[in-house]
């Protein structure tokens, strides 16, 4: 460890590397069980609070929010969908989750709740330094690990007990546990995404199979609606004008079986590439990765988000035992714990991508979908299955929770 002359050193005992869902839910976590941290993170302020991302919440995501008293806007803004929607050879085909398993989804756009975490965290006094640059990561395998990393061009030093790495796919604590084994999988296409300044007509989620390629029809509010199409994996955004793209979807989406979308200015679009991919293990030493730094799913399940705060919940409580209790061997747990549900999340998101999208001009492979369709839209039992993965499963839960 090197300490430059203006190294500004801070005991803490937990470092959170990333102001995400993962990072910031971990911060509040932590605090909930009395031990403090420092989130730092490599962006300003108003850009990861303006990022546009998921819009998904699960039942025990929102039920988490609401255990730890951060769900005031939530409550009041989120939208509860007790259902979906599956639409194929233009017709459309609800699954009603309330009915099947219980529990509804909320509809809440990721950068309203890191808005909600942030705001909770700095009201409270709780340091996340933004703009941070240089980061580095030291000494994990050690019960003394340090971050060190710059801000306003001092250099700073965390000396912490554990390290949580929740800095994305494309941050650097992954690359420090190089002694895994990673499964990748890339699919031929992408999702271009809009954000439309549209009242949504309908009070559920649409996911259409088409012959001319996947489409969701999503929202945001009662004014802002935030629509998908699948797309060429490599295919560039400006190939796509505002009319083709409403034109478009309005191809794909089941508009012959009573429904319409209504249009507006387009306020954000982009395109997501599709991955499927895992990171093990997710710890090494007093490194503990989580969220989208271990994992990534295929949206088509809703589950990026909730997957995050779902590692972050398990990594709070073993920290409490090695913070609080200093029973280190918890640490060999996570690894474990987290992947039964991280699997569970890859299995359903490459499921319904498999069932929605179009892959090829292999008419069984059509053949195949509509198939599936037909079965999770008229069997209940089938359905029940779709509905207990898309709400989510209890945190814990034997299922995906340690083995009974
Ligand atoms: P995040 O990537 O959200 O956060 C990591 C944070 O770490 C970032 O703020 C980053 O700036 C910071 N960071 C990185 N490196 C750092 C460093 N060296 N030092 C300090 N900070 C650092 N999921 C859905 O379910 N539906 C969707 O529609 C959807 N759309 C998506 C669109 C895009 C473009 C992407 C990338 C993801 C999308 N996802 C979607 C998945 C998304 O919701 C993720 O699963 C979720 O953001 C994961 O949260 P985190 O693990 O906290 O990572
Ligand atoms: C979204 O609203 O952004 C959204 C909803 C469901 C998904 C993916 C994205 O499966």
């Amino acid at each position: 460890m090197t300490c430059g002359p203006m190294s500004v050193v801070t005991d803490t005992p937990v470092a959170i590397i990333g102001a995400g869902p993962a990072g910031l839910t971990l911060a509040h976590l932590l605090k909930a069980l009395g031990i403090d941290s420092v989130v730092i993170e490599r962006r300003d302020r108003t850009y990861v609070e303006q990022r546009v991302r998921a819009g998904v919440l699960e039942h025990p995501s929102v039920e988490l929010f609401r255990e730890l008293g951060l769900a005031d806007r939530l409550d009041a803004d989120g939208l509860s969908h007790r259902g979906i929607e599956l639409a194929f050879e233009g017709r459309r085909h609800r699954i009603d989750f309330l009915d099947l398993v219980g529990h509804s989804i909320t509809v809440y756009g990721q950068q309203e709740i890191v808005k909600d975490l942030i705001a909770a965290r700095l009201a409270a006094g709780d340091p996340i330094v933004f703009d941070v640059d240089g980061v580095s990561i030291d000494d994990i395998d050690t019960d003394s690990p340090v971050v060190s990393y710059t801000h306003e061009g001092d250099r700073h030093q965390l000396r912490c007990r554990i390290v949580a790495g929740c800095d994305g796919f494309h941050g650097l604590s992954r690359d420090h546990i190089d002694d895994g084994q990673v499964f990748n999988r890339d699919y031929p296409f992408a999702w271009l995404g809009i954000l439309a300044q549209a009242a949504p007509t309908l009070d559920e989620l649409i996911y259409a199979n088409h012959e001319r390629g996947f489409a969701l029809y999503s929202m945001r509010s009662p004014t802002i609606t935030r629509m998908y199409l699948q797309v060429p994996a490599d295919e560039c955004i400006e190939t796509w004008s505002d009319d083709r793209i409403w034109s478009e979807l309005e191809l794909r989406l089941p508009t012959g079986d009573g429904f319409s979308f209504n249009t507006g200015p387009i306020l954000e679009r982009g395109i997501t590439a599709m991955r499927s991919f895992v990171s093990t293990p997710m710890r090494r030493g007093s490194l503990a990765i989580a969220g989208d730094a271990a994992h990534i799913v295929p949206p088509t399940g809703a589950k990026g988000m909730n997957l995050a705060i779902a590692d972050v919940a398990v990594l709070a409580e073993i920290i409490d035992d090695v913070v609080t209790r200093s029973e280190a061997e918890r640490l060999d747990d996570y690894t474990d714990t987290c992947l039964r549900r991280v699997w569970r999340c890859q299995h359903f998101s490459w499921w319904m991508t498999s069932m929605l999208h179009r892959f090829d001009d292999d008419p069984f492979h059509r053949q195949l979908q509509l198939s599936e369709l037909r079965l999770v839209t008229s069997s209940p039992a089938a359905a029940i299955n779709l509905a207990q993965n898309y709400v989510g499963i209890a945190l814990g839960n034997s299922f995906v929770g340690p083995s009974p």
